[in-house]
């Protein structure tokens, strides 16, 4: 390892040790790990490629892959060499994984879902590669000015990618507008306008570096890099017409994952990576098969939500219009290969587009799906519709598209059967199955929390960090005081960590004997961290009230960015941070109640706060969290939920028990019947003096000093509008939070309720999931069982 370092520092970089930078030293070891997964990466490969094996592709606008060298390492069994090889040449290792940019190419739990997959694919042994898009420009950077947020270009790629390989061999024509003719028999599609996908490959290496897969990223690239007529014309726009709309298309991530932006732009970026994948996939296909008639047993594809929809009319289109299928052989061969999963019901994240916009960028892909829509129409008369009232809505698509439709926990699958899809349903009874979100254990316990996993590998082995059902042993544990007493360090521990960061950081100071009360996500109305924030001040007022009612001492810790054009989260965001600045300086309360709220919260910041919880914020309003993820990785690390019967918050308190679990609201059923009533959230608040105060205590300006009116359209929504339904689940909230106030107060037993959720999640490995998927809806198993179970 440390020749392996010093020769990526002398021959990768061109520098000595005594010349080398933080920076330096970070690529040379990412290099040296690089070179031991390249050496797992390519035997995978040949061995898929030998056995003709069937392959997943995972199509994800999002890959929220955060930070790699620490993963990489773990992964390769190879932490500890490092760190001691690092030791011996003066240098650091976590000061080097400190060092390297969060690739945030995703917004938030679709994109980290996909990485998770990505490492529970790999550590199965099934051949899989993910397709997506190299943004040059990641999630935007979030600040805090004045308590609101402002948004930064984040710049990940300024410094070069460690763990990519460069494929410019790999690339693809990806063509946009035009018109079709129809002649000779054929669709002749003749484009307006070219770039070329060029692919940057990622080695993904699985637990004890079993197996090796490919994240295989897009970046545009200029079909000429500038016109020179133009330019020697002096027309230096034109001259650079083609090269400015290649690098637009890869330019930034849509800060946004609930709403449809609507901009063309946006179906581009959506058509780009996946018609360089499709294309992609077919080559490979060639390679070993002659028949493209058989590409399902070679190919799943599976689409990450409807994002990549655009699959099933581009696959259609090269086996029409370039290998001579049929149009009905063409359509069935595709929904044998694709499947397609839901991750949310909000109508507003529902793609659609105006049909006039989506046939002017894509018009061969529309005739593609009319003629879809006609053989769903002559086989289902009366089947809901793609094209509807001249938009193309993409959920319908990718279900009529797709040979499994699957919701993303039991609860939302349940809820895309009833409502989202339930004419669909009807005609496809055995379409729609659920397959329950994971996280992978690899990154978020035993790398994230090392002392946490350390004392269980102690106890029970290392098996669990494969096979995530061997926490069960840990239920045994529930009574044993030692161990208790270490689970409970373990945590003392990972608070202190954060207590001291949060110090050098913010400069605030908070006791890591209070209970660390976390709620991390992106800022939505839906996941109510305005529910969250009223209920502070209401704990803050009886406080006061009661100095000395024996209260104990909580920090809230938020962490989230709003969309940029989401005015309402970003007013949430504010008052958040105008309810700090009084709360955090009353002298009678600051030993008592502290909000911390760091700016850009990202994947880096959850694996230092989320082993560090005590309680777990999961309190979206019910039927709104298609599953939640965040809310796992929680359970998982020892922290109580205080949660809603939502998404997979409910299938959670039945593994961890419902006695460790502060379950409180309404449920989607009543929520329904409750938003009926009108004038129901008014009803409901002249019922609670408590919400009354705090919302009049806001509408004053408490919190807004000289400046009275700030807040004042957000309490009024509350008011005479609360679509969710904070008022309803208010009071009900504010009692669960006492309850859980009272447990902390029993150290003991508390200990006892963490260790059963830690025990009890098992169950929410990704690699669960995973197999599910590969069971249910790709027909696929690892490639090559005998060198698995060799080396496994
Ligand atoms: C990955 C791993 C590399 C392999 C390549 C194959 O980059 O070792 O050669 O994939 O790519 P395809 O030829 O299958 O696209």
């Amino acid at each position: 390892m440390k020749d392996a370092i010093l020769a990526h520092l002398r021959y990768g970089l061109g520098k000595d040790a005594s010349h080398s930078s933080v920076y330096d030293w970070r690529m040379a070891l990412s290099h040296a790990l690089r070179d031991r997964a390249v050496d797992h990466w390519i035997p995978s490969t040949q061995t898929t490629y030998a056995r003709k094996a069937k392959r997943v592709y995972y199509l994800s606008m999002e890959f929220l892959i955060g930070r790699l060298v620490e993963d990489m390492a773990a992964n390769l069994g190879a932490t500890e060499e490092a760190r001691a090889a690092l030791a011996e040449l003066g240098q650091d290792f976590d000061t080097l994984v400190r060092d390297e940019p969060d690739a945030a190419l995703g917004n938030g739990g679709l994109g980290r879902l996909a990485a998770c997959f990505m490492d529970s694919l790999a550590t199965l042994g099934i051949p899989a590669m993910g397709y997506g898009i190299r943004y040059e420009h990641g999630l935007f950077e979030q600040d805090f000015v004045d308590g609101q947020q402002i948004e930064k270009p984040e710049t990940w790629l300024s410094q070069k990618h460690a763990w990519e390989f460069e494929r410019p061999e790999v690339q693809y024509s990806i063509t946009f507008g035009g018109h079709v003719e129809h002649h000779d028999g054929r669709a002749h599609w003749h484009p307006h306008e070219t770039v070329f996908a060029t692919a940057h490959d990622t080695p993904v290496i699985g637990w004890q570096g079993r197996w090796g897969n490919t994240l295989r990223l897009w970046s545009a690239q200029p079909v000429k890099i500038f016109d020179l007529a133009s330019f020697n014309r002096g027309d230096y726009l034109a001259a650079s017409r083609s090269e400015a709309l290649a690098r637009t298309i890869c330019r930034v991530l849509y800060p946004d994952d609930t709403t449809e932006t609507g901009k063309e732009l946006r179906l581009k970026q959506e058509y780009f990576f996946t018609a360089a994948s499709i294309q992609d996939l077919i080559r490979r296909f060639l390679v070993t098969h002659d028949d493209i008639r058989r590409l399902d047993e070679a190919a799943a594809i599976q689409l990450n939500d409807t994002h990549p929809a655009i699959a099933g009319p581009e696959l259609v289109r090269l086996l029409v219009d370039v290998h001579g299928l049929g149009m009905g052989e063409a359509i069935d061969l595709a929904r044998r290969c694709l499947g397609y999963t839901n991750h949310t019901l909000l109508p507003e994240a529902l793609e659609r587009w105006p049909e006039w916009l989506f046939g002017r960028v894509l018009p061969r892909h529309l005739e593609i799906i009319r003629e879809i829509e006609a053989t769903q129409q002559a086989e289902f008369a009366g089947s809901p519709r793609i094209l509807d009232h001249g938009n193309v809505q993409m959920g319908e698509l990718a279900f009529i598209m797709a040979h499994k439709v699957n919701g993303v926990s039991a609860l939302h699958t349940d809820l895309v059967k009833q409502t989202l899809f339930s004419d669909l349903h009807r005609i496809h009874p055995t379409r729609i199955i659920n397959q329950t979100n994971g996280i992978t254990p690899r990154r978020w316990l035993h790398t994230c929390n090392p002392a946490l996993s350390g004392l269980i590998t102690g106890a029970i082995g290392d098996g669990w960090v494969a096979d995530l059902e061997q926490l069960k042993a840990l239920k045994g544990k529930t009574g044993d005081a030692a161990f208790l007493s270490d689970f409970m360090a373990a945590k003392r521990h990972n608070k202190e960590r954060l207590s001291n960061w949060v110090q050098q950081t913010l400069g605030q100071s908070i006791d890591p004997d209070a209970m660390f009360d976390v709620q991390i996500k992106r800022i939505h109305e839906y996941k109510r961290q305005h529910m969250n924030i009223l209920e502070t001040i209401a704990l803050w007022n009886e406080m006061k009230a009661n100095p000395g009612a024996g209260w104990q001492p909580r920090v809230k810790i938020f962490g989230g960015k709003a969309a940029p054009g989401y005015h309402v989260a970003k007013e949430i965001i504010h008052l958040i941070n105008d309810v700090a600045t009084v709360i955090n300086n009353d002298p009678a309360t600051k030993d008592l109640l502290q909000i911390v709220y760091p700016p850009n919260y990202n994947v880096t910041m959850a694996e230092m706060l989320i082993p560090a919880a005590d309680l777990s914020e999961q309190i979206s309003t019910a039927g709104k969290e298609a599953s939640g993820t965040g809310n796992m990785k929680f359970a998982l690390n020892g922290a109580l939920t205080i949660g809603t019967l939502d998404g997979a918050n409910v299938e959670i308190r039945e593994h961890v028990g419902a006695e460790n679990f502060f379950l409180f609201g309404l449920t989607a059923q009543e929520i329904m019947e409750a938003r009926k009533q009108p004038g129901f959230a008014r009803a409901t608040i002249e019922k609670s003096p408590r919400m009354q105060r705090v919302l009049q205590q806001i509408a004053e300006g408490r919190f807004s000093p000289g400046d009275a009116s700030r807040y004042h359209g957000f309490v009024g929504n509350l008011w005479d509008h609360d679509y969710f339904c904070v008022s309803l689940d208010f009071d009900n909230y504010y009692d669960t939070q006492r309850r859980a106030d009272e447990a902390f107060g029993h150290r003991d037993a508390w200990a006892a309720m963490a260790l059963t959720n830690t025990a009890g999640m098992g169950w929410f490995s990704s690699d669960r999931t995973i197999q599910g998927y590969a069971r249910d809806i790709w027909d696929v198993g690892p490639a090559d069982a005998k060198t698995l179970e060799k080396t496994g």
